[in-house]
């Protein structure tokens, strides 16, 4: 049965602030329903040790598992689905190989980007950077809440934000219309990150809760 997009935080590791595994086995513990598994300088034998330890791991808490950039280690492990960036290997050539039911993911910064991933198949999109980060270097101008809200506006699939979101900014990017928010460093770089992870759930109840 393919788990699905039930959770409005996303968490993402990064193995210069922890060791992925131990990332995926905290936030879970602290209730964490959505992982990816992010590795920019692993090697596929390294991702494909990763990726079966996490996949062990959110089997057992019934959680999504998405793999970030790789396809073919997304496929090799049984994660849930994985996450395209604009380089990455094109929406319906992913869909071809992966299936009807498996998570495909999109990176867009823009409502154009957002409209074509929605229109080749994408599930669901990653919008941002939504503030400034050091996580990503490469990561162009922060977009701001106000485009997300452009972008939700265009698209159907589920839109998450992404990119410097702390405690204290999340509530605007929830408010421009996110459906959740994609969290690395304020989760895997803080000094308790089942901790963090509570603490971000009950800030997005809270925010549903005002609905
Ligand atoms: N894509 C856009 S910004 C970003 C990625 C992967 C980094 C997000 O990390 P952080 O630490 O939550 O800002
Ligand atoms: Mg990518």
């Amino acid at each position: 049965m393919a788990r699905r997009l039930d959770s409005p935080l996303y968490v993402i590791t990064e193995p210069a602030l922890r060791d992925p595994v131990e990332s995926v086995r905290l936030v879970l513990e602290g209730g964490a329903r959505i992982v990816q598994l992010r590795a920019k300088n692993a090697t596929a034998r390294e991702l494909v040790q990763m990726g079966q330890a996490i996949r062990a791991l959110t089997r057992a808490y019934n959680a999504t598992f998405i793999v970030n950039d790789r396809l073919d280690i997304a496929l090799a492990v049984e994660a849930d689905g994985v996450h395209l960036g604009q380089d990455d290997l094109p929406v319906p050539l992913a869909r071809k190989i992966a299936g009807e039911a498996f998570i495909i993911g999109v990176s867009a910064e823009t409502v154009e980007e957002a409209k074509r991933a929605e229109a080749e198949g994408a599930n669901y999109l990653g919008v941002g950077p939504m503030f400034a980060t050091a996580t990503k270097p490469d990561a162009g101008t922060p977009i701001g809440p106000q485009r997300l809200r452009n972008i939700k506006a265009a698209v159907a699939i589920p839109v998450y934000g992404i990119g410097g979101i702390t405690l204290e900014n999340a509530p605007l990017v929830m408010q421009a219309g996110a459906d959740g928010i994609c969290v690395i460093s304020a989760i895997i770089g803080a000094p308790d990150p089942a901790d963090a992870t509570r603490q971000f759930l009950t800030m997005l109840a809270s925010l549903q809760n005002q609905v």
